[in-house]
């Protein structure tokens, strides 16, 4: 066992030489004069966001689950959304000599020194989930993940189909996900965009709940008590939906009659909310991104380029629809 370990520190000492050799610091791929290595000895750093929603377990579950079936190492990390956190964690990866550092960027500036320093070490960068606004598309191979807007536009559409008979205001309030963070951007663009055109809709509130259950119930709290009137809440994601659930019940009104709630993902949670009326429409989100995570890996280990942007494929769900997909769903 030791002995294997030695080995493998001792070949990461000549991957990481042999990059030097080659002027490591101009190419984003792996160096392909080292060949490709066997899965069993690839090392791959991945640094999550944290544990702050349903959909954030799933996704670690998940992609935790896809590595160890394909047989690769994957060194984890958890930033507790808190961006200092993630770029340790890539700097230790970095250190380390990994082959390959996958992330999910707790927001999306701030992120070119770190991986510039990536870059420079010739390790290849994989964006899972949510994206960096950087100038410099170099800076990653691929980014795999969700079309956050398109998610914020169904939200809309809905809402718009919804009230379509009314000629009354629509009061909103917005949950948003956590500052900077790309869902929380795209969402609320994509939603502001569709319900934008008809001036009924007005969002009378917006805050950010941080994507948690906690955090949506606090909000709601606050803002119910200077929005009394609210007609709906549109919740970046189901967590802060269900918090929101709570503190609706609490102010002794019916969340799903008195105040309905769209939110975003369709986790378990969220898709029993759906069914019990409590929740009435959800915008789905999938956390399931371990085997296409794993393919990239493969394809970079390969020579190969991997597709620069991957789009997760998602649907909606309306109660009915929840009720048939719940005894099926995974997570
Ligand atoms: O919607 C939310 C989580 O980045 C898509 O992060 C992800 C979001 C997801 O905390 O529940």
């Amino acid at each position: 066992m030791k002995k294997k370990f030695f080995g493998m520190a001792a070949a990461g000492v000549m991957l990481l030489t042999l990059a030097g050799c080659a002027g490591g610091g101009t190419t984003d791929s792996v160096d392909s004069a080292a060949g490709p290595k066997s899965l069993d000895e690839l090392v791959v750093g991945f640094a999550q966001v944290g544990a702050e929603s349903g959909w954030r377990t799933a996704n670690t579950t998940d992609i935790q689950t896809a590595f160890e079936d394909a047989g690769i190492e994957l060194k984890f990390s958890d930033a507790q959304q808190k961006q200092e956190n993630q770029i340790k964690a890539i700097r230790s990866y970095i250190q380390q000599g990994v082959d390959v550092i996958a992330f999910s960027p707790v927001v999306e500036t701030g992120w070119d020194a770190v991986l510039n320093e990536a870059k420079a070490a010739n390790i290849p960068v994989v964006l899972t989930d949510r994206a960096v606004d950087s100038q410099d598309d170099s800076l990653y191979v691929s980014f795999l993940g969700s079309d956050f807007i398109e998610e914020g536009k169904k939200a809309g559409e809905w809402v718009v189909e919804e009230y379509k008979d009314s000629t009354d205001p629509v009061k909103i309030i917005q949950l948003e996900g956590t500052t900077g963070a790309a869902p929380a951007i795209d969402r609320a663009e994509g939603f502001a965009e569709v319900t934008g055109a008809d001036d009924k809709f007005e969002i009378v509130a917006s805050q950010t709940g941080d994507f948690t259950r906690a955090g949506g119930k606090q909000v709601t709290e606050a803002l119910l008590k200077s929005n009394p009137n609210v007609d709906l809440i549109y919740a970046h994601n189901d967590d802060m939906g269900l918090g929101a659930i709570e503190a609706i019940e609490a102010a002794g009104l019916k969340p799903g009659e008195d105040i309905k709630i769209v939110t975003v993902d369709a986790v378990k949670d969220g898709m029993q909310a759906l069914a019990d009326g409590k929740i009435n429409f959800i915008v789905e989100c999938s956390p399931l991104l371990g085997k296409q995570l794993v393919d990239i890996v493969k394809q970079v280990n390969d020579g190969e380029t991997p597709e620069k942007r991957i789009i997760t494929e998602e649907t909606t769900f309306t109660q009915e629809q929840a009720i048939e997909a719940l005894p099926d769903r995974q997570y």
